[in-house]
């Protein structure tokens, strides 16, 4: 018997990694569910074939720089709820492209915030606001009433969207949360991302595939968690009654050295032997540590982050090292790596300290 769905929602940025697991996790619960996507010259549809949703989202074109197809997308979605994902989202990028950065990043959330007051001010809004806007920290720990010291233009940029999904919230009545989340990670990460970066290459290492590994500040510290779990806590952000801002995290941080040596050593390798540190990767800027404090969603959201540290190191090179496995029997990629160059992950910056 067909079950009738229950509520729709937009995911702008379905084909990231935290839409592809956000759709997945909404079509569990019977959503229906739209996603926007831009038009790219090779289309981007890996993660969600990837999780085997691909048929079951339902697509809307859209640009966060054409306000009229984001209104479109609205009229064609008509959600209960929206999830705004889609942002420039590589810290690295925002040094060499601020102001697409701020473009896409900050000013389009005023779009999604306007396009809703405009069309139907009863739709929930969440945010995808980032730990990064704690930038240069001052205490052990971050949590809601923490201050903002942006290191980056992407950082300036969420702070920005930060503070305009609040206004309209408190100014408007709009149902408009912010989810300040910690990095989280998982197998469908884009390959950029220094922890993506060092299980794919570690299981490229240990298969005789590749020899060195280059990474930058090795000494900045994370609170990673796992992906999957974070998608369920934006959905009870927007499910509490009403809207609120909450930092999603682990509590525990790790630098990337320990990252390194963890994966390395789960594949019996020795790091040294491969990881050189580079300083035309390092960044204008650093954010040296993060931490999160998530009480509050703990005690109002009942969401509590479940993989720590090792497990995370774990999931994400066992799945690197099948993928490439699977590669030396012939089979091609239906996933990112197929597209891997060492220029994409790292890139020459045209912009040094
Ligand atoms: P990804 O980089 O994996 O995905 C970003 C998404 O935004 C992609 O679908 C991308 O589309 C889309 N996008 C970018 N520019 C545009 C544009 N101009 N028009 C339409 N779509 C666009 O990011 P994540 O999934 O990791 O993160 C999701 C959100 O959460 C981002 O806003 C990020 O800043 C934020 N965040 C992420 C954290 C993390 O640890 N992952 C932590 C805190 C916040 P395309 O595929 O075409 O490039
Ligand atoms: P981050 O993630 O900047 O925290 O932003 P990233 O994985 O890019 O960097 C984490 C830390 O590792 C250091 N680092 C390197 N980083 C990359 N990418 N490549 C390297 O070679 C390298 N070597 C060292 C970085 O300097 C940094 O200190 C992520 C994104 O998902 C954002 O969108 C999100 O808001 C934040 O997490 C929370």
């Amino acid at each position: 018997m067909l079950m009738r769905k229950t509520k729709s929602a937009l995911i702008t940025g379905i084909t990231g990694q935290d839409g592809a697991y956000l759709a997945k996790f909404l079509l569990e619960k019977n959503y229906n569910v739209y996603g926007m996507f831009r038009r790219l010259s090779t289309p981007n549809f890996w993660r969600l074939s990837y999780l085997g949703i691909d048929e079951d989202v339902n697509y809307v074109p859209g640009d966060l720089i054409d306000t009229p197809s984001i209104i479109e997308a609205i009229k064609t979605s008509k959600p209960d709820e929206i999830y705004h994902l889609a942002a420039q989202s590589y810290v690295g990028s925002s040094f060499d492209q601020p102001l697409t950065s701020g473009e896409f990043t900050g000013l389009a959330v005023t779009r999604m915030l306007e396009s809703i007051r405009l069309f139907d001010p009863q739709i929930k809004f969440y945010q995808a606001s980032s730990s990064e806007i704690f930038g240069k920290v001052n205490a052990k720990s971050q949590n809601e009433n923490s201050s903002f010291l942006p290191q980056s233009p992407y950082a300036a940029a969420k702070v920005y969207a930060y503070w305009m999904t609040k206004m309209y919230r408190d100014g408007y009545g709009l149902f408009a949360s912010n989810g300040i989340l910690f990095n989280h990670e998982s197998p469908l990460r884009g390959l950029e991302f220094v922890t993506r970066k060092i299980t794919n290459s570690v299981a490229r290492i240990k298969l005789g595939l590749q020899k060195e590994l280059k990474l930058g500040y090795l000494d900045s510290s994370r609170d990673w968690g796992y992906a999957p779990e974070y998608v369920e806590g934006m959905w009870k952000i927007l499910q509490y009654k009403k809207p609120e801002d909450y930092v999603l995290s682990t509590g525990q941080s790790h630098t990337v050295k320990e990252f390194v040596i963890e994966a390395f050593s789960y594949l019996d390798l020795k790091w040294e032997k491969h990881i050189k540190s580079d300083k035309d990767l390092y960044r204008i800027l650093e954010v040296k540590t993060l931490n999160g404090d998530s009480s509050k969603a703990k005690k109002y959201l009942k969401w509590e982050a479940k993989t720590k540290f090792k497990d995370l190191v774990k999931i994400m090179v066992d799945k690197d090292l099948e993928r490439w496995q699977d590669w030396q029997k012939g089979k091609r990629f239906p996933w990112d790596a197929g597209n891997y160059i060492d220029k994409s992950t790292e890139t020459l910056r045209t912009r040094k300290k």
